[in-house]
């Protein structure tokens, strides 16, 4: 036991993630587009919405999810390109191969994003050695820049890959575990979203620090479930392995608003943003499913779904909004209160 216990603790894994992946592809091959506000979505004169803007786009407030037309307004100057999915499944699996000759415990979290498992690599290299070279390969062999992030678990790795971006490189060695989770606030934890933090919030619990102070019992009482996982989170305990790649059998996405909705138009807006989520996810994982399935949760916990089968497999945004809004109006909602949506594809 002692044994297991301490090869989970000297884990050494990576995460990487390309820097604003899809508009990095279309400036790579198109030079003239360098430095400038370049939002990768749709035209602003359609219902697109933005995949992801480049930085200096973001300088506007332009962020992925949102309405194209409302990104042209913050910024007049920006340039807006269709998404060309092939480019980015192109790049992507060319990063794996990258990948795969440093390991082949690989998790892939999306077309960009990946976990690394490279405790026990072939090469007997250091994981900051491996991930300088998969940097530096990415960058010789694609012409483009992801950050990493190299840490003893997926949980601190995926935070400290996001701390330097672009093309940065954060380390955190086992004995600063507790050091880097000190100051840091309770929602760069995966898993931790809007509705959770203002909870938190409600608590005194801002950064992981607040959490120390209190014992699990103590939590728990405020917290119930959610206490032991927070309670090992905070202290950047994490020892879920790094899991190639399994086979799905639907592809979903729910989100609990922070208020509950009434309105239909907002609850409207809200399926937008899940069809969005969901058909990206559909695209990236090469999916087309038959049937498409919401969720509802009513304010009194209650929940519901309903399903439609239709003739052909699809990923297509539209069809998927079409229906949802069609199953939408087979619920209650716009009479009761709704605290959750949710939406997912299967029958593939
Ligand atoms: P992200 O890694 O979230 O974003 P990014 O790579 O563009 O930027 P960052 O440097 O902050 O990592 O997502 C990867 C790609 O996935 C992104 O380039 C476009 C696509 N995407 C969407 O299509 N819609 C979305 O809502 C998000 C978040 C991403
Ligand atoms: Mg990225």
């Amino acid at each position: 036991m002692p044994d297991c216990h301490s090869s989970l603790l000297k884990r050494k894994i990576i995460h990487f993630d390309m820097d604003a992946f899809y508009a990095a592809i279309e400036i790579r091959d198109n030079p003239a587009l360098r430095g400038k506000p370049v939002v990768v979505g749709g035209s602003p004169n359609s219902r697109a919405v933005v995949c992801t803007a480049s930085y200096e786009a973001r300088k506007y407030g332009i962020h992925s999810a949102m309405a194209c037309s409302k990104a042209a307004r913050l910024c007049r100057e920006a340039i807006f390109i269709d998404p060309h999915f092939e480019k980015y499944q192109a790049a992507s699996s060319h990063i794996r191969e990258i990948f795969k000759q440093y390991t082949a415990l690989i998790e892939p979290l999306s077309l960009d994003e990946a976990f690394l498992d490279v405790t026990h690599n072939a090469a007997r290299l250091y994981a900051v050695t491996i991930a300088k070279r998969i940097q530096k390969e990415v960058q010789n062999t694609l012409e483009l820049t992801g950050s990493a992030g190299v840490a003893p678990n997926k949980l601190v790795a995926k935070i400290a890959s996001d701390m330097k971006k672009p093309n940065g490189l954060t380390v955190v060695l086992p004995d600063q575990v507790t050091s880097f989770m000190q100051n840091l606030p309770l929602r760069k934890i995966h898993g931790i979203g809007p509705v959770t933090e203002k909870r938190l919030t409600a608590l005194g619990l801002k950064v992981c620090s607040d959490v120390w102070k209190y014992s699990k019992a103590a939590l728990s009482l405020h917290l119930g479930n959610m206490a032991t996982w927070l309670y090992e989170r905070s202290q950047g305990i994490d020892e879920q392995p790094v899991e190639t790649e399994r086979v799905r059998k639907s592809l979903g996405k729910e989100e609990t608003f922070p208020i509950d909705l009434l309105e239909l138009s907002s609850l409207r807006e809200e399926l937008a943003k899940l069809t969005h989520a969901v058909a990206r996810h559909l695209t990236e994982a090469d999916l087309k499913g038959k049937t498409i399935t919401l969720k509802v949760k009513y304010d009194n916990f209650e929940h519901i779904t309903r399903s439609q089968t239709i003739e052909h497999f699809t990923r297509d945004e539209h069809v998927i909004l079409e229906v949802t809004t069609n199953l939408l109006s087979k619920t209650e909602a716009g009479r009761r209160r709704i605290r959750l949506l949710g939406i997912s594809v299967s029958n593939f």
